[in-house]
């Protein structure tokens, strides 16, 4: 089966919309399979945020990553890295589909709610940033 990697952000953490979130997915067929609230090591969010190392906006993500508590979670789903991606839509909450979770949660693009691995290689190194290797 399916699976990928979801961060819910510290905005919707602190906006108390873990559970509403988390329905979004279960309505949608997607099991929860591993669930961690946790605070993010710094050095933890620049490997997932790795890629945006030379973005202009990188230093903030990480710094917006680790602000406050997060909830992250492994989600179980046929075409889970997929379908998530539909279910959460566009980095920009503005640009995003009515409906998905950051058109209804995020407020802009860097405080979009919510985290979701965007293909197989981003889930093989993003999940076991806070999950380990057991996963597998
Ligand atoms: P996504 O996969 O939809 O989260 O989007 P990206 O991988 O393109 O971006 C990762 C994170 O960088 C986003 F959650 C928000 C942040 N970002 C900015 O802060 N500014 C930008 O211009 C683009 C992305």
């Amino acid at each position: 089966m399916d699976k990928t990697f979801v961060i819910i952000k510290p905005d919707a953490v602190g906006k108390a919309v873990i559970g509403e979130i988390l329905s979004f997915f279960e309505r949608n067929d997607l099991r929860i399979i591993e669930l961690r609230m946790l605070n993010m090591e710094r050095p933890d969010a620049e490997e997932l945020y790795s890629v945006h190392r030379d973005k202009p906006f990188y230093s903030d993500l990480v710094e917006f990553i680790t602000s406050g508590p997060i909830v992250a979670c492994i989600l179980e789903g046929e075409g889970a890295i997929e379908r998530v991606r539909e279910i959460i839509g566009a980095t920009d909450p503005k640009k995003a589909r009515s409906g998905t979770i950051r058109a209804k949660f995020g407020t802009d693009i860097q405080v979009n709610a919510v985290h979701a691995s965007d293909s197989e290689e981003s889930y093989r190194r993003e999940a076991p940033i806070i999950f380990g290797d057991r996963i597998f």
